[in-house]
């Protein structure tokens, strides 16, 4: 079968599309999911009420605990034999999220991959460095895939084993460099130590994502490293990078490849969905999934999508970056803040650098919060004047009391090398 990098489809085309496969991926989930199967006639819906977008809200949601109950392979709608790729993702607790591919779904994987390159600018015969995990992790195989089919080279490095990363980047001269945010600004770190300046790297442009950042965060990796810095999102339950994709042209909220990925917003608390603009949880159902059609997954990513179309001319819905998740949310002495709103106020002070962490704890009844934050290396300011600073800003803008706010030597926090990057530390 041949797979479109680039559909480009009218709103109506696209809508047509989107109808025409929710019937067959009802259709196949419940004819070959018992799970799905059970689901739908326990709610009295059958697949021939489903006749487009429009009924999808007669559909049941599916959570993450889909994959724990069904483990591991109680969701996949086809037979063994069929399955030519595994995956898997890690919760913090509990078993793996296991994922499977049927050849046709890995071509459809790397297509939408390929496509998200070209948003990003990334041309065929430029170089790529993949810096996302190889394994189980859907980042590394699916942006290599991905890259192979634009018609770009793969540097397939995977995560960590920082100083050759930085001298294949140089003499492979690679023009795009992809893995998480936070891996980016340690790249530039280390670069530094040895001597080299970062923005001398050849790259023009990196793509991250895996995990959330905001606006700060990347005005440093695009200061840093004298790039533009794209991101990319997806998750392993859907199919892994790649189901959005933010364009180079606006570089403002992220393409959402709605022939493959229908996305909707609820209200997270009583599962309505919600309006155009409105803010919630983001619910995808796949639409050419073959291996395991996934119907309205909670992702637990808290996003908006947008009205307006984007000035790129992409006909694709964009959704805005995701700065946060509905099980991220802390709740402090029960004030609601989101690590991500500590984020934004912290590094919009100039001399604080994108390196901190956040430690919960419990004392008695009372929960206590503190943070431990660093300088940037040329920052004047007095660590005292610094740390004032901090609580002031967060006082007014967040109605948060750290109890300890600690502004400690340059490099002294952990650097994530390999995987996603932890910096709330809840010990209650
Ligand atoms: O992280 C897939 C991926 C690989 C995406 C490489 C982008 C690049 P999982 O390990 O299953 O899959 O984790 C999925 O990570 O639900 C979000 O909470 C978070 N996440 C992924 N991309 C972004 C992003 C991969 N661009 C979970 N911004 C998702 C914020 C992101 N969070």
């Amino acid at each position: 079968m041949t797979v479109q990098i680039t559909p480009e489809l009218s709103r109506e085309e696209l809508a047509e599309r989107q109808d025409e496969r929710l019937v067959e991926t009802v259709e196949r989930a419940y004819e070959n999911v018992p799970f799905y199967r059970e689901r739908l006639d326990d709610r009295g819906v059958s697949p021939a009420d489903i006749g487009g977008i429009d009924d999808i809200d007669q559909l049941p949601t599916t959570t993450k605990d889909a994959f724990r109950e069904e483990y591991p392979d109680g969701l996949f709608a086809v037979d063994d034999e069929e399955v030519t790729r595994i995956h898997a993702s890690s919760g913090t607790t509990g078993k793996p999220k296991v994922v499977g591919y049927t050849a046709d779904d890995i071509e459809r994987w790397a297509a939408v991959v390929a496509r998200s390159l070209a948003a990003a600018g990334v041309e065929p015969g430029d170089t790529v460095q993949n810096a996302y995990g190889y394994g189980l992790f859907t980042g590394g195989l699916g942006f290599h895939y991905g890259i192979e089919r634009l018609g770009a080279t793969v540097v397939p490095m995977g995560g960590g084993n920082t100083a050759r990363q930085l001298t294949m980047l140089q003499d492979m001269g690679s023009d795009a460099l992809s893995c998480t945010p936070s891996y980016c600004l340690y790249l530039a770190e280390c670069a530094e130590q040895q001597g080299l300046d970062p923005r001398d790297l050849p790259l023009s442009t990196v793509i991250i994502g895996a995990e959330p950042f905001t606006d700060p965060m990347r005005e440093e990796i695009e200061a840093a490293l004298d790039v533009t810095a794209i991101d990319i999102y997806g998750l392993s339950e859907i199919i892994g990078p790649g189901v959005a994709m933010e364009c180079a042209e606006a570089q403002d909220g992220l393409h959402v490849w709605e022939d493959h990925f229908y996305p909707e917003i609820i209200d997270p608390d009583t599962g309505e969905t919600l309006p155009p603009g409105e803010t919630g949880e983001l619910v995808l159902t796949t639409l050419t999934k073959e291996a395991q059609p996934i119907l309205r997954y909670r992702t637990g990513d808290i996003t908006h999508l947008y009205e307006e179309e984007c000035d790129c001319g992409r006909t694709e819905r964009r959704m805005g970056n995701i700065t946060g998740r509905t099980d991220d949310l802390l709740i402090v002495r029960g004030v609601n803040v989101y690590a991500s709103q500590i984020e934004e106020t912290m590094l919009d002070i100039d001399e604080v650098a994108p390196h901190y962490r956040l430690d919960l704890r419990r004392e008695d009844t009372l929960d206590t919060m503190e943070i431990t934050v660093e300088p940037h290396e040329q920052s004047g300011t007095a660590p005292e004047e610094l740390r004032a600073a901090i609580d002031e800003r967060l006082n007014d803008e967040l109605d948060v009391s750290p109890d300890s706010i600690e502004v400690v030597d340059p490099g002294t926090i952990d650097r994530t090398e390999v995987g996603k990057v932890k910096r709330v530390f809840d010990h209650r």
